[in-house]
Protein backbone atom coordinates (compact mmCIF):
# COMPACT_ATOMS: atom_id res chain seq x y z
CA UNK A 1 0.00 0.00 0.00
CA UNK A 2 1.45 3.34 -0.88
CA UNK A 3 1.38 6.63 1.62
CA UNK A 4 1.09 8.77 -0.64
CA UNK A 5 -2.09 10.74 -0.83
CA UNK A 6 -3.31 13.61 -2.31
CA UNK A 7 -5.25 15.82 0.11
CA UNK A 8 -7.26 19.06 -1.09
CA UNK A 9 -5.89 21.85 0.50
CA UNK A 10 -8.92 22.89 2.27
CA UNK A 11 -7.48 26.47 3.75
CA UNK A 12 -9.73 28.32 0.92
CA UNK A 13 -12.88 27.34 2.92
CA UNK A 14 -12.00 29.98 5.94
CA UNK A 15 -11.79 32.89 3.49
CA UNK A 16 -15.66 32.51 3.81
CA UNK A 17 -15.57 33.81 7.15
CA UNK A 18 -13.46 36.91 6.20
CA UNK A 19 -16.78 38.42 4.89
CA UNK A 20 -19.31 39.28 7.75
CA UNK A 21 -22.82 39.24 7.44
CA UNK A 22 -24.48 42.31 8.97
CA UNK A 23 -27.94 40.72 11.38
CA UNK A 24 -31.48 42.76 9.72
CA UNK A 25 -32.25 43.65 13.20
CA UNK A 26 -29.31 44.79 14.78
CA UNK A 27 -27.00 45.35 12.19
CA UNK A 28 -23.76 43.77 14.20
CA UNK A 29 -21.97 41.20 12.04
CA UNK A 30 -21.75 37.14 12.25
CA UNK A 31 -20.38 34.24 9.96
CA UNK A 32 -22.28 33.55 6.80
CA UNK A 33 -23.22 30.44 8.13
CA UNK A 34 -24.89 31.69 11.71
CA UNK A 35 -27.99 30.55 12.18
CA UNK A 36 -28.85 32.82 14.69
CA UNK A 37 -27.28 36.44 15.41
CA UNK A 38 -24.46 36.33 17.60
CA UNK A 39 -25.42 40.10 19.02
CA UNK A 40 -28.86 39.74 19.48
CA UNK A 41 -30.06 36.01 18.42
CA UNK A 42 -32.41 36.85 15.78
CA UNK A 43 -32.30 34.65 13.05
CA UNK A 44 -29.73 35.21 10.36
CA UNK A 45 -32.10 33.72 8.09
CA UNK A 46 -33.98 36.91 7.95
CA UNK A 47 -30.58 38.52 6.93
CA UNK A 48 -30.16 36.37 4.15
CA UNK A 49 -33.79 36.39 2.61
CA UNK A 50 -33.83 40.33 2.90
CA UNK A 51 -30.22 40.54 0.80
CA UNK A 52 -31.86 37.95 -1.89
CA UNK A 53 -34.72 41.01 -2.73
CA UNK A 54 -35.94 44.31 -3.70
CA UNK A 55 -38.04 45.25 -1.33
CA UNK A 56 -36.93 45.74 2.33
CA UNK A 57 -38.82 44.02 4.48
CA UNK A 58 -40.60 46.14 7.06
CA UNK A 59 -40.67 45.39 11.49
CA UNK A 60 -43.67 45.57 12.93
CA UNK A 61 -43.71 44.98 16.93
CA UNK A 62 -46.12 42.89 18.83
CA UNK A 63 -45.69 43.97 22.31
CA UNK A 64 -47.79 44.15 25.84
CA UNK A 65 -47.45 42.80 29.36
CA UNK A 66 -46.67 39.23 30.04
CA UNK A 67 -49.87 37.05 29.81
CA UNK A 68 -51.41 39.90 27.67
CA UNK A 69 -52.44 37.51 24.91
CA UNK A 70 -49.49 38.28 22.31
CA UNK A 71 -48.81 34.64 21.59
CA UNK A 72 -52.52 33.71 20.68
CA UNK A 73 -53.12 36.68 18.76
CA UNK A 74 -50.36 36.54 16.21
CA UNK A 75 -50.72 32.75 16.39
CA UNK A 76 -54.55 33.03 15.39
CA UNK A 77 -53.89 35.84 12.89
CA UNK A 78 -51.26 34.06 10.76
CA UNK A 79 -53.22 31.47 11.02
CA UNK A 80 -56.70 33.20 9.55
CA UNK A 81 -54.73 35.28 6.98
CA UNK A 82 -52.74 32.64 5.64
CA UNK A 83 -56.23 30.32 5.20
CA UNK A 84 -58.81 32.84 3.91
CA UNK A 85 -57.26 35.78 1.92
CA UNK A 86 -60.12 37.71 0.77
CA UNK A 87 -59.15 40.45 3.27
CA UNK A 88 -54.91 40.32 2.94
CA UNK A 89 -53.09 37.71 1.64
CA UNK A 90 -50.36 36.77 3.79
CA UNK A 91 -47.56 34.16 2.46
CA UNK A 92 -44.65 33.02 4.77
CA UNK A 93 -41.04 33.21 3.92
CA UNK A 94 -39.07 30.58 5.74
CA UNK A 95 -40.25 27.30 7.27
CA UNK A 96 -39.04 29.15 10.45
CA UNK A 97 -42.19 31.39 10.06
CA UNK A 98 -44.50 28.92 10.65
CA UNK A 99 -44.04 27.94 13.64
CA UNK A 100 -45.42 30.52 15.62
CA UNK A 101 -49.13 29.76 14.03
CA UNK A 102 -48.48 25.99 14.46
CA UNK A 103 -47.85 26.13 18.06
CA UNK A 104 -50.97 28.60 18.86
CA UNK A 105 -52.93 26.46 16.35
CA UNK A 106 -52.27 23.00 17.63
CA UNK A 107 -52.61 24.12 21.08
CA UNK A 108 -56.47 25.75 20.72
CA UNK A 109 -57.18 22.98 18.47
CA UNK A 110 -57.24 20.68 21.87
CA UNK A 111 -58.67 23.46 24.40
CA UNK A 112 -55.31 24.65 25.43
CA UNK A 113 -53.67 27.94 25.28
CA UNK A 114 -50.16 27.87 23.80
CA UNK A 115 -47.28 28.34 26.71
CA UNK A 116 -45.78 31.30 28.05
CA UNK A 117 -42.79 32.90 25.30
CA UNK A 118 -39.75 32.13 27.39
CA UNK A 119 -37.29 35.02 27.81
CA UNK A 120 -34.51 33.69 26.13
CA UNK A 121 -34.04 35.73 22.79
CA UNK A 122 -32.86 32.73 20.88
CA UNK A 123 -36.16 30.76 22.10
CA UNK A 124 -38.39 33.37 20.28
CA UNK A 125 -40.68 32.49 17.16
CA UNK A 126 -40.40 34.80 14.15
CA UNK A 127 -42.51 35.32 11.30
CA UNK A 128 -41.14 36.85 8.05
CA UNK A 129 -43.57 37.21 5.71
CA UNK A 130 -45.69 38.80 2.15
CA UNK A 131 -48.69 40.35 2.96
CA UNK A 132 -51.16 42.16 0.27
CA UNK A 133 -54.11 43.83 0.09
CA UNK A 134 -57.33 43.22 -2.40
CA UNK A 135 -56.47 46.92 -3.66
CA UNK A 136 -52.16 46.97 -3.24
CA UNK A 137 -50.45 46.03 -6.42
CA UNK A 138 -47.64 45.47 -4.56
CA UNK A 139 -46.96 43.25 -1.52
CA UNK A 140 -45.36 44.43 1.87
CA UNK A 141 -42.97 42.50 3.57
CA UNK A 142 -42.97 42.38 7.43
CA UNK A 143 -40.90 40.79 9.99
CA UNK A 144 -42.99 40.33 13.33
CA UNK A 145 -41.72 38.01 16.14
CA UNK A 146 -43.40 36.65 19.27
CA UNK A 147 -41.38 38.77 22.09
CA UNK A 148 -41.59 37.38 25.81
CA UNK A 149 -43.63 40.16 27.92
CA UNK A 150 -40.86 39.44 31.20
CA UNK A 151 -38.32 40.20 28.29
CA UNK A 152 -39.86 43.73 27.62
CA UNK A 153 -40.86 44.22 30.99
CA UNK A 154 -37.05 44.29 31.89
CA UNK A 155 -35.24 45.81 28.78
CA UNK A 156 -38.14 48.91 30.09
CA UNK A 157 -36.71 49.03 33.70
CA UNK A 158 -33.03 47.91 32.75
CA UNK A 159 -32.35 49.61 29.34
CA UNK A 160 -30.06 47.71 27.01
CA UNK A 161 -30.50 44.30 28.54
CA UNK A 162 -32.45 42.67 25.79
CA UNK A 163 -30.41 44.49 22.49
CA UNK A 164 -32.69 42.64 20.03
CA UNK A 165 -35.59 44.49 21.93
CA UNK A 166 -33.91 47.84 21.79
CA UNK A 167 -32.61 47.42 17.77
CA UNK A 168 -35.89 46.12 16.89
CA UNK A 169 -38.08 48.90 18.85
CA UNK A 170 -35.69 51.23 17.06
CA UNK A 171 -36.65 50.04 13.54
CA UNK A 172 -40.20 49.02 13.75
CA UNK A 173 -42.53 51.16 11.27
CA UNK A 174 -45.69 50.39 13.18
CA UNK A 175 -46.84 48.92 16.68
CA UNK A 176 -49.18 46.38 17.79
CA UNK A 177 -49.52 46.98 21.47
CA UNK A 178 -51.29 44.62 23.49
CA UNK A 179 -53.53 45.02 26.45
CA UNK A 180 -55.21 42.75 28.64
CA UNK A 181 -58.86 44.06 28.53
CA UNK A 182 -60.38 41.29 31.07
CA UNK A 183 -57.77 42.63 33.75
CA UNK A 184 -58.75 46.24 33.27
CA UNK A 185 -62.10 44.96 33.66
CA UNK A 186 -60.84 43.82 37.03
CA UNK A 187 -59.69 47.26 37.70
CA UNK A 188 -56.18 45.93 37.84
CA UNK A 189 -54.19 48.80 37.40
CA UNK A 190 -50.82 46.79 36.52
CA UNK A 191 -51.35 46.67 32.94
CA UNK A 192 -52.25 50.42 32.64
CA UNK A 193 -48.92 50.94 34.62
CA UNK A 194 -47.16 48.89 32.66
CA UNK A 195 -48.36 49.59 29.16
CA UNK A 196 -48.01 53.69 29.95
CA UNK A 197 -44.10 52.66 31.26
CA UNK A 198 -43.55 50.44 27.43
CA UNK A 199 -44.97 53.87 25.65
CA UNK A 200 -42.52 56.25 27.58
CA UNK A 201 -39.70 53.87 26.48
CA UNK A 202 -41.11 53.93 23.12
CA UNK A 203 -41.34 57.42 22.59
CA UNK A 204 -38.08 58.30 23.94
CA UNK A 205 -36.51 56.03 21.82
CA UNK A 206 -33.84 57.60 19.79
CA UNK A 207 -31.04 56.35 17.49
CA UNK A 208 -27.91 57.04 16.85
CA UNK A 209 -28.16 60.69 16.09
CA UNK A 210 -30.19 61.49 18.99
CA UNK A 211 -33.44 61.65 16.74
CA UNK A 212 -36.52 60.86 18.39
CA UNK A 213 -37.89 58.41 16.31
CA UNK A 214 -40.56 56.70 18.47
CA UNK A 215 -44.24 58.43 18.32
CA UNK A 216 -44.77 59.49 14.35
CA UNK A 217 -45.72 55.14 13.66
CA UNK A 218 -48.62 53.93 14.10
CA UNK A 219 -49.80 52.49 16.95
CA UNK A 220 -52.76 49.96 17.43
CA UNK A 221 -53.61 49.19 20.92
CA UNK A 222 -55.52 45.62 21.24
CA UNK A 223 -57.67 45.43 23.87
CA UNK A 224 -57.61 41.49 24.20
CA UNK A 225 -59.34 38.77 25.97
CA UNK A 226 -62.42 41.09 25.23
CA UNK A 227 -64.51 37.77 24.94
CA UNK A 228 -64.66 38.27 28.37
CA UNK A 229 -66.05 41.83 28.99
CA UNK A 230 -68.64 42.70 25.45
CA UNK A 231 -68.40 46.53 26.12
CA UNK A 232 -65.01 46.72 24.97
CA UNK A 233 -66.28 45.64 21.68
CA UNK A 234 -68.81 48.04 21.43
CA UNK A 235 -66.61 51.17 21.98
CA UNK A 236 -62.99 50.35 22.54
CA UNK A 237 -61.65 53.76 22.95
CA UNK A 238 -64.47 54.40 25.51
CA UNK A 239 -63.54 51.15 27.63
CA UNK A 240 -59.99 51.89 27.55
CA UNK A 241 -60.99 56.04 28.86
CA UNK A 242 -62.65 54.36 31.47
CA UNK A 243 -60.76 51.77 32.71
CA UNK A 244 -57.46 52.99 32.08
CA UNK A 245 -57.59 56.76 32.07
CA UNK A 246 -53.90 57.06 32.44
CA UNK A 247 -52.36 55.08 28.69
CA UNK A 248 -55.52 56.61 27.12
CA UNK A 249 -54.31 60.25 28.11
CA UNK A 250 -50.90 59.05 27.32
CA UNK A 251 -52.05 58.19 23.66
CA UNK A 252 -53.81 61.33 22.94
CA UNK A 253 -50.54 63.36 24.02
CA UNK A 254 -47.82 61.65 22.44
CA UNK A 255 -48.93 59.58 19.60
CA UNK A 256 -50.70 61.39 17.15
CA UNK A 257 -51.13 58.49 14.80
CA UNK A 258 -53.30 55.79 17.22
CA UNK A 259 -56.36 53.96 17.59
CA UNK A 260 -57.92 51.70 19.70
CA UNK A 261 -59.44 48.09 18.67
CA UNK A 262 -61.25 44.80 20.85
CA UNK A 263 -59.97 41.46 20.18
CA UNK A 264 -61.28 38.02 21.43
CA UNK A 265 -60.06 34.29 20.23
CA UNK A 266 -61.61 32.52 23.16
CA UNK A 267 -65.83 31.77 22.65
CA UNK A 268 -65.99 30.60 26.52
CA UNK A 269 -63.41 29.85 28.71
CA UNK A 270 -62.79 27.23 31.77
CA UNK A 271 -60.62 26.85 33.99
CA UNK A 272 -58.65 23.27 35.10
CA UNK A 273 -56.45 22.30 37.89
CA UNK A 274 -53.51 21.41 36.77
CA UNK A 275 -50.50 19.99 38.92
CA UNK A 276 -47.34 22.03 39.10
CA UNK A 277 -48.96 25.30 37.53
CA UNK A 278 -52.27 25.58 39.43
CA UNK A 279 -55.59 27.12 38.36
CA UNK A 280 -55.20 27.35 34.29
CA UNK A 281 -57.60 28.84 31.85
CA UNK A 282 -58.57 26.64 29.13
CA UNK A 283 -60.56 27.33 26.33
CA UNK A 284 -63.62 25.60 25.67
CA UNK A 285 -64.56 27.24 21.77
CA UNK A 286 -62.68 28.93 19.64
CA UNK A 287 -64.22 32.22 18.74
CA UNK A 288 -62.18 35.39 16.85
CA UNK A 289 -63.36 38.54 16.99
CA UNK A 290 -61.20 41.81 15.45
CA UNK A 291 -58.38 39.73 14.84
CA UNK A 292 -57.62 41.22 11.02
CA UNK A 293 -58.81 44.53 12.14
CA UNK A 294 -55.99 46.08 13.54
CA UNK A 295 -53.59 44.21 11.51
CA UNK A 296 -55.11 45.80 8.02
CA UNK A 297 -55.18 49.25 9.54
CA UNK A 298 -51.45 49.26 10.64
CA UNK A 299 -50.86 47.74 7.07
CA UNK A 300 -52.99 50.73 5.62
CA UNK A 301 -50.34 53.04 7.37
CA UNK A 302 -47.13 51.91 6.57
CA UNK A 303 -44.99 54.14 4.58
CA UNK A 304 -43.43 51.65 1.87
N1 LIG B 1 -60.48 34.65 27.32
C1 LIG B 1 -59.37 34.77 26.63
N2 LIG B 1 -58.19 34.49 27.20
C2 LIG B 1 -57.07 34.63 26.48
C3 LIG B 1 -57.10 35.07 25.13
N3 LIG B 1 -55.82 35.14 24.67
C4 LIG B 1 -55.03 34.76 25.69
N4 LIG B 1 -55.77 34.45 26.79
C5 LIG B 1 -55.26 34.03 28.12
O1 LIG B 1 -54.06 34.72 28.37
C6 LIG B 1 -52.98 33.82 28.60
C7 LIG B 1 -51.70 34.36 28.03
O2 LIG B 1 -51.77 34.41 26.61
P1 LIG B 1 -50.43 34.48 25.74
O3 LIG B 1 -50.81 34.71 24.33
O4 LIG B 1 -49.56 33.32 26.04
O5 LIG B 1 -49.77 35.79 26.36
P2 LIG B 1 -48.39 36.49 25.96
O6 LIG B 1 -48.67 37.95 25.83
O7 LIG B 1 -47.80 35.81 24.78
O8 LIG B 1 -47.51 36.25 27.26
P3 LIG B 1 -45.90 36.05 27.35
O9 LIG B 1 -45.56 34.95 26.42
O10 LIG B 1 -45.61 35.72 28.79
O11 LIG B 1 -45.31 37.38 26.96
C8 LIG B 1 -53.46 32.51 27.95
O12 LIG B 1 -52.82 31.40 28.54
C9 LIG B 1 -54.92 32.55 28.24
O13 LIG B 1 -55.20 32.12 29.56
C10 LIG B 1 -58.38 35.36 24.54
O14 LIG B 1 -58.51 35.77 23.38
N5 LIG B 1 -59.47 35.19 25.33
MG1 LIG C 1 -46.15 34.74 24.47
ZN1 LIG D 1 -28.56 40.96 15.58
Amino acid sequence: MSKNAVLDLESYRLANYAVQVPCYICDGGNAFDAELCRHCFAPMAIAHQAAGQDVEPLLVATIGASGAGKTVYLGMLMDMLSRRPERLQLLARGAFSLTLQQLAVEALATCEFPTKTPSEPDRWNWVHCQVRGPKQRRAVELIMPDIAGEALLEEIEHPHSYPVIRSFLLKSSAILLLVDGARLHEGGRDQDYFVMKLLTYLSELGDKNGKKTGRDRPLALLLSKADQSEEAFEDPAGYAKRHASGLWQHCQERFPEHQFFATGVAGTCAFRNSMGEGRVRIPLRVEPRGIVEPFEWIIGRLKT
